[in-house]
């Protein structure tokens, strides 16, 4: 028997490239009874897939989303030519009666306990409607990442916890994962790390350091016990800011090998940290307590990418933009993941946004594909949609390509020259986003850019990297470039 295990594209693709092995697929492909060959179509890879050659007994689909509306003409096609088709991951577990009507079953919740069940379920004819994992299982058993050889991933990927305790409003990883904390035992994640024959990897957790001291302490187990094992990886990951409350967590981290982390900022003021629910400290301080801790986590050689927020009803509107790129400036954030507040089903930001009836586009499922994070898709009073995509725009001018070779440089010589590649990697998808399937393609801005920004360390540039409080002063304003469409 065969199974085909299919990553939808995202159709409005917010990358560009795409570097990241998905996990879940490979949890999926090992939790199938031997005596199945497991096959794997990654859309993000592959570009068109021809699904009238595929050939399976069973196919499996993940989705966001924004993959979802694509994920589901998919499961039309293979349905037409009698395969039966599963669909799970975050978006037909959130919106379960959905997927129903484009699927055979649907999977809510973790896949690895019940998908045994469900396949001896197929293989005796009796393939149920619907499937329910849990979502507080802390045993964890190995993904399978055979699956993934057929593709050039620029990081393998594994996992070592699951869950949120924070609930923040526009994020549905509560939601879905559970507020419980889980984590997996430290020996166990090393002897997996060790297994990896890539030397970089991307640990998906949700955020790695937690919020409680049993979290804290787990976290630096884990990284000693990392560095003892000299496991040789260069890892990046997502954490929360307070991962930078004291040297203790990034030095350790950086002797395990961490070169970067992923953190959500979303906001520069506290009325807006307040209204999405960050954490006590961020909502009390906001950036002052942004920098300090940016700066001590960069000390310790691991850059960080900044994720933020526009769009959200307490942030003004007429300065955001600034406020939010004078940021990355004062701050010398390496790496840049610009959003637009979007309610993600199964958040308590759709709930809140439909019962004020501010969401624009409702024409489901088509419409998830405008979920992309980079869309407007709600209505404010403060700022039509238009603004709204001008205002993001702006926030654009960070991945300049000369910007781009330029903060490589001051990563490299300020941080350290592993961060600045993985920092690189990051920018230079984003920009190649910029130009190429995204949203914003007709924009004007692409016209500024070249082509394509090659995937090779950028020339140092004329002007020598300065250090960084000089580069502060003289750097060009992130205001200045291209008249906005
Ligand atoms: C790592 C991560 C990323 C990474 C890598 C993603 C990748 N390679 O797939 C990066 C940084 C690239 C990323 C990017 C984005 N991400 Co992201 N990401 C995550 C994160 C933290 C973990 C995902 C993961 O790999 N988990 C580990 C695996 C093992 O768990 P899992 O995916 O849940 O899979 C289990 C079950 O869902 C189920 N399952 C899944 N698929 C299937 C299929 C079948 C057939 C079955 C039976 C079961 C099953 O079984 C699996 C094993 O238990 C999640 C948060 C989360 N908890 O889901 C957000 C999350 C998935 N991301 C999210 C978003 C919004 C994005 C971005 C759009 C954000 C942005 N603009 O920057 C982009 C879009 C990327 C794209 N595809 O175009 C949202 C998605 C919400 C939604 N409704 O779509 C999430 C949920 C976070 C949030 N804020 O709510 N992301
Ligand atoms: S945004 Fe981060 S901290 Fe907030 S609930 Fe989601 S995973 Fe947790």
């Amino acid at each position: 028997m065969k199974l085909v295990l299919v990553n939808p594209r995202n159709p409005v693709s917010l990358y560009g490239d795409y570097l990241w092995q998905p996990l879940a697929l490979a949890y999926i492909a090992a939790a199938t009874p031997s005596g199945w060959d497991v096959e794997l179509i990654d859309e993000q890879c592959e570009g068109q897939v021809d699904y009238e050659r595929v050939d399976a007994d069973l196919v499996g689909l993940t989705a966001f989303t924004t993959q979802a509306p694509h994920a589901y003409r998919i499961a039309q096609r293979l349905r037409a030519r009698g395969i039966p088709v599963v669909m799970g991951g975050i978006h037909a577990s959130m919106l379960p009666d959905e997927a129903a009507r484009y699927v055979d079953a649907v999977f809510v919740g973790e896949g690895e306990t019940v998908w045994p069940q469900l396949v001896a379920d197929f293989e005796s004819g009796n393939l149920r409607a619907r499937y329910i994992g849990p979502t507080n299982a802390t045993d964890m058993i190995r993904p399978d990442r055979s699956i993934f050889a057929k593709y050039p991933y620029a990081y393998a990927s594994a996992q070592t916890s699951r869950g949120c305790p924070m609930d923040c409003s526009f994020c549905s990883v509560t939601a879905f994962n559970g507020r419980l904390f889980r984590m997996r035992d430290v020996d166990d994640v090393v002897s997996e790390l060790a297994s990896i024959p890539e030397r970089d990897v991307i640990l998906v957790d949700d955020d790695l350091n937690g919020f409680s001291r049993k979290a804290k302490e787990r976290c630096l187990a884990l990284f000693r016990a990392m560095a003892a094992a000299r496991l040789d990886k260069q890892w990046i990951t997502q954490v929360t800011i307070n991962f930078g409350d004291d040297d203790e967590l990034p030095r350790l981290a950086r002797a395990a090998g961490c070169v970067g982390v992923f953190i959500g900022l979303e906001s520069t003021d506290t009325k807006s940290l307040t209204l999405i629910r960050k954490d006590g400290t961020s909502q009390r301080r906001g950036v002052p307590y942004y920098l300090e801790n940016l700066a001590r986590i960069r000390r310790q050689g691991i850059g960080v990418v900044g994720s933020f927020i526009i769009g959200i009803d307490t942030q003004d509107m007429n300065t955001i933009a600034d406020d939010i790129l004078a940021f990355t400036d004062d701050s010398e954030l390496d790496g840049f993941n610009p959003t637009i507040l979007t309610p993600l089903p199964g958040t308590r930001d759709y709930a809140r946004f439909d019962a004020e009836h501010r969401i624009l586009f409702k024409n489901y499922p088509d419409d998830w594909e405008r979920y992309t994070l980079a869309f407007p898709v709600t209505h404010h009073d403060k700022i039509s949609g238009a603004g709204l995509m001008r205002r993001y725009v702006q926030l654009l001018q960070f991945f300049r390509p000369e910007r781009i070779a330029e903060r490589y440089w001051r990563t490299h010589d300020t941080v350290s020259p592993e961060a600045a590649w993985h920092a690189f990697l990051w920018n230079r998808v984003w920009s190649n986003y910029c130009l190429r399937g995204g949203v914003y393609r007709h924009s004007p801005l692409a016209a500024a850019y070249p082509a394509e920004v090659p995937c090779d360390v950028p020339a140092r540039p004329v002007r020598p990297s300065l250090p960084p409080n000089t580069i502060a002063m003289s750097r060009p304003s992130h205001r200045e470039g291209p008249s906005l469409p």
